[in-house]
């Protein structure tokens, strides 16, 4: 079948640019061509002005594969518009239904490309965070098949990054708690995240190669929620502490 991936990538961008719920794709798209869909509708906010970031890994703990019904890897294109300002409350109606989900970031001091051992993608991080990650998929109901999610970006919205520390020393079993108005919603640890979130920094090195990318100094890589994703509403306080790493928080206006 023959579709106009442009026509399914505006589609898409209108959908997020308007915070407009649409159906899911009635296109069966390959997986490739839901990435170029992906990489057009990117294309289109850089021509808007926007600044690619970095990268999300998404489906990277069982907990997510669970509560969205996808079971592969997925990713998905950071901008410095997604970036939220530490202290700025969100605004709701930016989104269509958003949802937060606690993760850890990367902050590269090296390229990576292809297949990597996990030493070698320490070597290329400068520092580690606590993050937030706000998934706002732009079909509706929040459902969506594989195809359709990587298209959409992989449900990137927005992203609140804590301190950056010092990446040296294990990574792979922090405890992880998300706290709303300052009750307990998710508790994790960094384990759930392919039993250290460094696997997802080494899957992403590859999953990028495969579509001939790179990943680059400088950039974001968000290794992917370590537990389900909770729904964001007007007023709500979220706050993510993560074991040595800090904290970071978000506050959503009313
Ligand atoms: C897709 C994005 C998945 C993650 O961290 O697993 C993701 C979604 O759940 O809408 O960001
Ligand atoms: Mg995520």
């Amino acid at each position: 079948m023959n579709h106009d991936l442009d026509v399914i990538a505006a589609r898409l961008d209108d959908a997020a640019r308007m915070a407009q719920a649409i159906p899911q794709l009635p296109e069966a798209l390959t997986i490739d061509e839901a990435y170029d869909v992906q990489a057009k509708s990117l294309q289109r906010r850089y021509d808007r002005g926007e600044r690619r970031i970095g990268m999300k890994m998404g489906f990277t703990s069982r907990a997510k594969m669970i509560q969205m019904g996808v079971h592969d890897m997925i990713w998905g294109r950071l901008t410095d518009r997604m970036l939220v300002e530490a202290g700025v409350p969100l605004s709701r109606a930016r989104f269509v239904h958003p949802r937060v989900e606690p993760e850890i970031a990367f902050l590269l001091k090296a390229p990576l490309s292809g297949r990597i051992d996990p030493m070698t993608a320490m070597a290329a991080v400068a520092a580690v965070a606590p993050a937030l990650e706000i998934i706002d998929s732009r079909y509706q109901n929040f459902k969506f098949s594989l195809t359709d999610v990587v298209a959409d970006n992989s449900s990137s919205a927005s992203l609140v990054i804590g301190p950056w520390a010092d990446p040296k020393g294990d990574l792979s079993n922090l405890g992880m708690l998300l706290e709303i108005d300052g009750v307990a919603r998710q508790c994790g640890s960094s384990a759930a995240i392919l039993g250290n979130p460094v696997f997802s920094l080494v899957a992403a090195a590859r999953l990028v190669a495969e579509r001939g990318e790179r990943l680059s100094a400088g950039d974001i890589v968000m290794a992917g929620g370590a537990t389900a994703a909770e729904a964001l509403q007007p007023g709500m306080y979220v706050k993510l502490s993560v074991e040595r790493l800090g904290s970071a928080s978000l506050s959503v206006a009313e």
